[in-house]
């Protein structure tokens, strides 16, 4: 997690005369989700469950854009489970007890791009469940250590360009196999099966999961070399899906990339990677970049491997005197005001002056 400041955008109703982005360069199902732009920003400053300056009551309330002047000590892992609208950008999740990223009933347009789905722990070890006819894309994004769910797919969903790394004997891609109907592309995807694999990347479905598959990487030997191959989804497992020859026309990423890219891609930004830390180094650098060799199936992180979350370095935000969450630093180079709270103002390329402001962050 980044050490300074993190920004949430909450869940809000996307106007009909918005043609913005979320953020500049944003895709899928979530794109043009408008988060709290035109509404009022709420500094966290600190870490108790209820009250004022707490997340919780941050989040009491739709149309906020919430900023964090403290470090977050992140416990929880993300169930969504009612809301429109949301995107998820660069996000680090793990250690869920049940799912850790999940996704589950009335639940439409939602983007989770450029981020890490991490040891689901015993005795559950989810990647998560990814189930609405409303519209997810999930792209870009790491799934690793888990021993099943990585993701478990019903309803209407794009899965593209992602990295799914030493699932467990519970399955990688798991298709639903329900009655009702599901529509998905599942294009160019790497999977590279770990210490803890022993199952195909692919597996159940049905004829009610309607799937176009196409461009899917598989490194099954664990060696260290990626010498894999492009599965051929109707031969290669996935027996009982009813495979599309066209793709469905969803919002999707702007630039598909090779899956060998992809790989490149999700090493060297997936996640909170600003500033990556021990642990998302520990998952990048050690375990996927052995293509195969070490993976670790946990059940305590506090314990080896891992050792727990490692130094949070958070704590001191930089200085910002009129508590509007822009830094004083920034607002002097960019023309607002140190000394005004100024940061839910609509500047002129459409976006909050806050937005301007976290969109330079990356
Ligand atoms: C700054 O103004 C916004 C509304 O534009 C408000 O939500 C916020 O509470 C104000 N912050 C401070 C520190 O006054
Ligand atoms: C946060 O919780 C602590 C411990 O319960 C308490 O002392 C403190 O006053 C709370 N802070 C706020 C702003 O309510
Ligand atoms: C989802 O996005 C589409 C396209 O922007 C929009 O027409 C629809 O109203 C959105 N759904 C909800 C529930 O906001
Ligand atoms: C590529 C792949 O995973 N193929 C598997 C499909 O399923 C059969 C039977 O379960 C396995 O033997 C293959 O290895
Ligand atoms: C990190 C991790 O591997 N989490 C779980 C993944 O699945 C295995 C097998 O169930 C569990 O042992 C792990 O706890």
């Amino acid at each position: 997690m980044g050490p300074f400041i993190l920004l949430v955008a909450i869940a809000a109703v996307v106007t009909s005369c918005s043609a913005l982005l979320a953020f500049p360069g944003a895709e899928g199902f979530g794109a043009q989700s408008t988060g709290g732009r035109g509404g009022t920003v709420y500094v966290v400053t600190n870490l108790n469950d209820s009250g004022a300056g707490s997340f919780r009551d941050a989040v009491s309330q739709s149309n906020r854009i919430v900023v964090f002047a403290i470090g977050d000590s992140g416990k929880d892992a993300i169930t969504i489970a009612n809301g429109a609208n949301m995107i998820f950008d660069h996000v680090s999740v793990s250690w869920g007890r049940d799912e850790t990223f999940s996704i589950n009933g009335d639940v439409s347009n939602i983007t989770i791009s450029d981020s890490i789905i991490a040891q689901g722990l015993e005795t559950h070890s989810c990647g998560g469940l990814i189930q609405t006819d409303g519209g997810v894309s999930i792209i870009r994004t790491l799934y690793i250590d888990n021993q099943t769910r990585n993701p478990k797919v019903k309803g209407v969903n794009e899965f593209v360009n992602n990295v799914v790394y030493n699932w467990g004997g519970g399955g990688g891609y798991i298709a639903g196999d329900s009655a009702g109907p599901s529509y998905a592309n599942i294009l160019n995807n790497v999977f590279i099966s770990g210490p803890s694999t022993s199952v195909s990347p692919f597996t159940r479905g049905n004829a009610n999961f309607h799937a176009y598959v196409s461009d899917n990487y598989y490194d099954p030997d664990k060696d260290g070399v990626l010498d894999g191959w492009i599965l051929s989804p109707t031969t290669e497992n996935y027996s009982g899906v009813d495979f599309q020859t066209a793709k469905y026309n969803y919002p999707t990423a702007k630039t598909l990339l090779s899956p060998t890219d992809a790989l490149a891609k999700v090493k060297a930004s997936a996640g909170a990677s600003k500033f990556r830390d021990r642990v998302d180094t520990y998952l990048i650098n050690t375990e996927l970049a052995s293509l195969g060799k070490v993976g670790a199936l946990i059940t305590d992180p506090t314990v080896s491997p891992m050792n727990g979350p490692g130094p949070i370095t958070g704590g001191t935000g930089p200085v910002d005197t009129d508590k509007d969450g822009i830094p004083d630093a920034y607002e002097a180079a960019h023309g607002t005001n140190p000394n005004v709270n100024d940061s839910a103002d609509i500047a002129s390329n459409g976006y909050a002056n806050i937005e301007k402001y976290i969109n330079s962050l990356v």
